[in-house]
């Protein structure tokens, strides 16, 4: 593992840090604002007083941080590997590079002393899950490593409702950020009531530290809804979803290739407006994650990890 000096001197000293996943730059968005949009979301992070890490393999090496150049490199890579839990040792076994999921950026978070991540939306249960079996390893990674993963919610292209049940049922603590609602990725509201609300920093990150106190293990999913500026309200994503979803199922998209599939199909169909929400939901989450990293670095070294 690298951890690139910036991180490293601010872990070293009991800072503040947010780590960041790779895939939604290689898998999550088009060139060049994938680029742009990882630039734009590290430099709110350091306008908020913490330092962020982008995870990421690269020729068998774990990276936390990564320079501007190979961010670039990657964000303009064509079939780099999308690493979850059960791909990253074998790619780094074999020298190979590869992006990071929700699941493997915990993974190198808690292993780099990071305790806060964030990203655009978690994985979850597919639709359909009841015949194709596919629920994101990002729902067990929360219940297993101690790391809370602000995000949008999950992405709305999943099953909600099974989602939030699965969470329930591996002990994920579930956190709307100030308002009551699950959110639903692009629209602020998805019609569930979230299993718990939080409306401050500060809570999320002593209730981070409680959880380790207790001796549970797992992190935490913050769901932060998207500013009211930039949502697209459910009625209208709605039928899109659906569209894309039929499409996915007509070319028998599978795997790992369903999430990218159905993040590229709603681009085109919404006309890049998908994208522009995506890109500030990111960013919102990144800002709220800086925060709780800030308390969580206050909290002092013992209970920030
Ligand atoms: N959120 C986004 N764009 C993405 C993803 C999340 O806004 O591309 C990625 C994350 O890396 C997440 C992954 O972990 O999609 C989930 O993929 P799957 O459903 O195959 O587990
Ligand atoms: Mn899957």
């Amino acid at each position: 593992m690298d951890i690139a000096p910036e991180p490293q001197a601010a872990l070293a000293d009991g800072g503040a840090v947010v780590a960041l996943e790779s895939t939604i730059i290689t898998h999550g968005m088009p060139w060049p604002q994938n680029y742009e949009t990882a630039q734009t979301v590290e430099a709110e992070i350091r306008a908020a007083g913490a330092v962020p890490a982008t995870i990421a393999v690269i020729g068998g090496r774990l990276q936390i941080g990564l320079t501007a150049d190979r961010l670039e490199t990657l964000a303009q890579a064509r079939d780099v590997a999308k690493l979850s839990r059960a791909d990253m040792a074998a790619c780094m076994a074999t020298g190979g590079t590869g992006a990071t999921t929700v699941a493997s950026t915990m993974i190198a978070a808690r292993l780099a002393g990071i305790g806060v991540f964030a990203t655009g939306g978690i994985g979850g249960v597919h639709r359909g899950a009841e015949t194709s079996f596919d629920i994101s390893a990002d729902l067990r990674e929360l219940a297993q490593t101690p790391v809370t993963v602000v995000a949008a919610g999950a992405k709305a292209i999943l099953d909600l409702p099974k989602t939030l049940e699965v969470l329930e049922t591996l002990g994920v603590p579930v956190m709307a950020y100030g308002q009551d609602e699950f959110p639903a990725f692009w629209s602020r509201s998805s019609g569930l009531p979230a299993p718990l609300r939080m409306d401050s920093a500060a809570d999320v990150a002593r209730a981070q530290a409680m959880r380790r106190a207790l001796g549970l293990p797992g992190g935490q999913l913050v769901a932060n809804p998207v500013p009211v500026a930039d949502e697209i309200p459910a009625a209208e994503i709605g039928p899109i979803i659906a569209a894309a979803l039929d499409e996915a199922a007509a070319q028998g998209i599978a795997g790992k290739a369903v999430t990218p599939f159905l993040l590229a199909r709603i681009f085109e169909l919404t006309e890049g407006r998908s994208l522009t929400t995506n890109i500030a939901l990111v960013r919102h989450n990144a800002r709220l994650a800086a925060e709780i990293a800030l308390e969580l670095a206050a909290l002092g070294p013992m209970l920030a990890k």
